[in-house]
């Protein structure tokens, strides 16, 4: 693909900085609630720390937004409750056949081997301990295995300020679309972000964030096509720290995991950041395709070698069957997953919750 053919060294310098403005604060989105915490029931789960001082939003809209999430995975669900049930249909007792099509069935939604065998292992213990007599026990100790499996400590809470976030990941996986629902969570929150277009690869990469600035009303740091992306981030934490925003979203251009000089261009950008703000960035966020499957295990880990990740965004579980790869993600990393990504408008991006994507899987 063109988008990788990389540009010379000896490029255009960087252009002069260009800032696109955000509109006047009347046409501003009114800083209102944060995102409500998705919750199965009544109860709010696992808010992150940023979250849960805010109030508690009313029963029904909870509820609401839980269906919403619930319908948005319904592929996975089809693929694993659905496949759980026929598998059990007209069964009473947990057998060794039994088990092994269960195993076979995890496998195929995308869980990976590994995983699958990690939770089976639970699974036949607690068969052979008579703990689980009839398939409605098996499907709730499986529900409650995959909860532990997805269980991470709740993220550190980062009280600098600018608190800097990259974003980083393969082509078209959903970074920039992101960076806007991130920055949308941000002034429904009362925060206010700033983001920097260090994508100067793609000719409509930078374009395409200051569209999202424009709509969200959030200024976008940019420079010309071509520029070198290093340079653009220190404008951006320039202008960040001229301006006192509260967050700062590093969009990068999408590379292919497997290319050495495109990971030596983003840990460059990296060092860049750390040199004009130490202690930055405070998150590095890579983003994952759900429709990838397993290839995303491969891009998580050589990621992490390069530049070192914070958490994990799983984008695009709407429409595929493959949501079960958040399970493989999360044991086989041991990278926290942060949010899940199920739709391409803005308030598509849910806070991840073990226990309403268990429920919204499994359910
Ligand atoms: N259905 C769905 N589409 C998504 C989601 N997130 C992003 N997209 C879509 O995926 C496409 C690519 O999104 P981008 O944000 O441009 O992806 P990117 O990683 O920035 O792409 P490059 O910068 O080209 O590497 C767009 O059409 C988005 O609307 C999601 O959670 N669900
Ligand atoms: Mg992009």
């Amino acid at each position: 693909m063109g988008w990788f053919r990389r540009r010379s060294q000896e490029n255009e310098p960087a252009a002069t900085e260009e800032v696109t403005e955000a509109p006047p604060e009347g046409e501003r989105l009114s800083p209102g609630e944060a995102e409500p915490t998705l919750s199965e029931g009544g109860e709010v789960l696992g808010a992150t720390p940023a979250e849960s001082e805010e109030a508690a939003p009313p029963e029904e809209p909870r509820k609401g937004l839980f269906r919403r999430f619930r319908e948005r995975l319904g592929r996975t669900r089809e693929a694993l409750s659905g496949g759980i049930s026929r598998l059990f249909a007209g069964r009473r007792v947990v057998d060794a056949e039994l088990l092994e099509e269960l195993e076979e069935l995890l496998i195929t939604a995308d869980l990976g081997v590994d995983t699958t065998l990690q939770l089976m292992a639970a699974m036949r213990e607690k068969v052979k301990r008579r703990e689980l007599s009839d398939v409605e026990r098996l499907k709730g100790a499986l529900a409650e295995a995959m909860r532990d499996m997805l269980a991470a400590p709740p993220p550190a809470e980062i009280r600098a300020r600018p608190r800097v976030v990259m974003l980083v990941g393969v082509n078209g996986v959903g970074k920039t679309t992101t960076i806007a629902k991130l920055a949308h969570l941000d002034r429904a929150a009362g925060r206010e972000p700033l983001l920097v277009a260090a994508d100067t690869f793609r000719a409509a990469a930078a374009e395409q964030l200051a569209a999202w600035g424009q709509r969200l009303g959030v200024d976008v740091v940019r420079q010309k096509h071509g520029a070198d992306p290093a340079a653009v981030v220190f404008d951006g934490l320039s202008a960040a720290l001229a301006r006192g925003v509260d967050t700062v979203y590093i969009d990068t251009a999408g590379r292919l995991h497997t290319k050495v000089n495109l990971m030596e261009e983003l840990k460059k950008i990296h060092r860049t950041i750390g040199k004009k703000l130490p202690g930055a960035p405070h998150e590095i966020f890579l983003v994952l395709d759900a429709t990838t499957g397993q290839n995303a295990l491969s891009q998580a880990r050589l990621f992490q070698e390069a530049v070192g990740l914070t958490g994990i965004i799983l984008t695009k579980l709407d429409g595929t069957a493959k949501g079960g790869v958040a399970l493989a993600v999360a044991h086989e990393t041991g990278i926290p997953l942060r949010y899940l990504g199920v739709g391409e408008d803005l308030d598509d991006l849910k806070p991840f919750d073990p226990e309403a994507f268990v429920a919204a899987i499994l359910g």
